[in-house]
C-alpha cells in the first residue's frame, strides 16, 4: 500500500499490508520490485529521491476512455512550493523536496501521447515553478488545446503568466481562495493569499477568457454562521462560474491535526468521515450541525437556478451568460445525469460537449478586441488541432 494516507499513518496501514510506501513511489517501487523478486520484500519503503526525469511513460492503453469525462488527465510537477497547515502536501514530501517538475521535452512528449483537444492538469500548482510555467506554456502555444488547471490567487494578478498560460488554451483555473478573512489566512499560513485583491484577481482571469472554479474552506476559527451566506453572495457577485466549498478537516500530519489535538476539538477519527462534507472538529464559533447544514446550503444556494441566473448575470453578454448557465449548471445540477452515464460506462461520450464549452467560453468571456472580433455563428466551432 502506498499513497497520502498510508504515508501519514504507516503504522495503521502497516496492519493491513505486508509492504507500505512512504512518500512518491517512484523510487521506492523499483526498490520493491528488486527486493520481492529476490524474495525479500521488505515492511516499509520511505521515498529518498525525488525526481520525475527518466520515468515511463503511464501506459494510457490500459486505460479505458470510454468511462471518464476527462480522460487525458495528467501531471506535470509533483507537490506545492506553499505550505498551507490544513494541506497533505507537506507531511506527504517529507524527508525531501516538496516540489518538483518534469522536464518541458517530458511534458509535451506526454501531451503528444494525448489524443483529442481536452487536457485536465492534476497538479497542485502548475505555475508554481514560473520559469517553468512560462516555458510550457509558449511550447503549448498553437497546439490548439483547452485545459484545465489549478493555481493561487496569484496567478490571476500575474498578467504576463495568465496571458501565456490562456494563449496556450487555459479555459479553467481552479484559485484556493478558502476564506474571505484575513485573519483565517494568516492561522492557516496561506501567506500567498494574503492582502491579494480577489476581485481584482477573478476579473482578470475573465479577461483572459478563462473560467474560474473558486474553492472554500468553512469552519475556520473566525468562521462564524454568517460565513456561508457571505461566501456564496461574493462568489455568485463575482460571477464565478464554479464554486467548491469544503469543510476544514485536520488531516494525519498536517499541523493544523496538530494544533486541533492540543486543543481537543477533533471529534471523529473516522476516516469515512475526512471527505470534507462531514464536522469532525469542533468549530470556534458555532456548533458542528450549523457547520454542516451551512456547507450544504452554500452548495445549494450557489448552484440554486435563482443562484445560478444571478451568477450568469453578473456577465456583461448573453453569450456569455448562456455558456455559463450551461458549464454550472451540468457541473452542478446534473449529478444524477453523471452517475447514471458513469454507471452506464458511457462518461466519456460527453467529452466533447465540454471541449466544445471550454472553447467557446474562451472566445465569449475574454475582454473583446474589436480587431479580432468573432461573429457569434463561429463562437462554437473549433480551431484546428493536428490531432484530433
Ligand atoms: C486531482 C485530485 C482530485 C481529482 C481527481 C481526478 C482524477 N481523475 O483522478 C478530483 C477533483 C475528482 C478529486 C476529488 C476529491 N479529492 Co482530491 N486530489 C487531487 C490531487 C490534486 C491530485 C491527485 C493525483 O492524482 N496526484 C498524482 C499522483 C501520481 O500522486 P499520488 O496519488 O500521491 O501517487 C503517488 C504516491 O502517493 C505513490 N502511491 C500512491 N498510491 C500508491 C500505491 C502503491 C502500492 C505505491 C507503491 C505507491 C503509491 O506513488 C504515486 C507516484 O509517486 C490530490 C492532491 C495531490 N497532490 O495528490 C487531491 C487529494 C488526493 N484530494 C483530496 C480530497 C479530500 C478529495 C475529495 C474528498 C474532495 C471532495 N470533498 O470532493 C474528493 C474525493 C474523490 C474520491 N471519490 O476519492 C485530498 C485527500 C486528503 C487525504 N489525506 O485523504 C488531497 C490529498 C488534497 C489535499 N491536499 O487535501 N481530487
Ligand atoms: S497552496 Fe494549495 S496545494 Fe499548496 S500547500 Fe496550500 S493548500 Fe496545499
Amino acid at each position: 500500500m502506498g499513497g497520502i494516507h498510508v504515508t501519514a499513518l504507516p503504522g495503521e496501514a502497516g496492519r493491513h499490508a505486508d509492504s507500505v510506501f512512504l512518500g512518491p513511489g517512484e523510487d521506492t517501487w523499483p526498490q520493491f520490485l528488486a527486493d520481492f523478486r529476490a524474495g525479500r520484500p521488505r515492511p516499509r519503503y520511505q521515498s529518498t529521491v525525488r525526481t520525475l526525469v527518466g520515468q515511463p511513460p503511464p501506459r494510457r492503453d490500459l486505460l479505458k476512455r470510454n468511462l471518464y469525462v476527462a480522460a487525458n488527465a495528467l501531471v506535470v510537477s509533483r507537490g506545492c512550493p506553499h505550505a498551507c497547515d490544513f494541506c497533505t502536501n507537506a507531511a506527504f514530501f517529507r524527508g525531501g523536496p516538496s516540489f518538483y517538475t518534469q522536464t518541458i521535452d517530458q511534458a509535451l512528449a506526454e501531451m503528444e501521447r494525448l489524443p483529442g483537444r481536452h487536457l485536465y492538469f492534476m497538479d497542485d500548482h502548475l505555475f508554481g515553478n514560473r520559469p517553468f510555467a512560462r516555458e510550457l506554456f509558449r511550447a503549448m502555444r498553437g497546439m490548439g488545446r483547452v485545459w484545465q488547471a489549478a493555481g493561487t490567487v496569484g496567478v490571476g494578478l500575474d498578467e504576463e503568466l495568465l496571458t501565456a498560460a490562456a494563449e496556450a488554451g487555459l479555459r479553467t483555473l481552479l484559485v484556493g481562495f478558502e476564506t474571505l478573512s484575513t485573519q483565517n489566512l494568516e492561522a492557516q499560513h496561506k501567506h500567498q493569499n494574503l492582502h491579494r485583491d480577489y476581485n481584482a484577481a477573478i476579473r482578470r482571469v475573465h479577461d483572459a477568457g478563462v473560467m474560474v472554479n473558486g474553492t472554500f474552506v468553512f469552519g475556520l476559527d473566525e468562521d462564524d454562521a454568517s460565513v456561508f451566506d457571505r461566501t456564496v453572495e461574493w462568489a455568485i457577485a463575482q460571477g464565478m462560474e464554479t464554486a467548491t466549498f469544503h469543510l476544514l478537516t485536520p488531516y494525519p500530519g498536517t499541523p493544523l491535526r496538530r494544533r486541533l489535538e492540543a486543543e481537543g476539538r477533533i471529534v471523529s477519527d473516522n476516516w469515512d468521515l475526512y471527505d470534507t462534507a462531514h464536522a469532525v472538529i469542533r468549530p470556534a464559533r458555532m456548533t458542528a450541525a450549523q457547520l454542516e447544514e451551512g456547507y450544504h446550503r452554500a452548495f445549494r444556494d450557489f448552484y440554486s437556478w435563482r443562484g445560478l441566473w444571478r451568477n450568469a448575470m453578473a456577465k456583461e453578454a448573453w453569450p456569455a451568460r448562456l455558456v455559463q448557465m450551461a458549464y454550472a449548471g451540468a457541473w452542478g445540477r446534473l449529478k444524477w445525469g453523471w452517475d447514471l452515464a458513469a454507471n452506464a460506462r458511457v462518461a466519456g461520450y460527453a467529452a466533447p460537449a465540454l471541449v466544445a464549452t471550454l472553447a467557446a467560453s474562451g472566445r465569449l468571456l475574454k475582454r473583446p478586441d474589436p480587431a479580432t472580433a468573432v461573429s457569434p455563428l463561429r463562437l462554437f466551432t473549433s480551431s484546428p488541432h493536428r490531432n484530433p
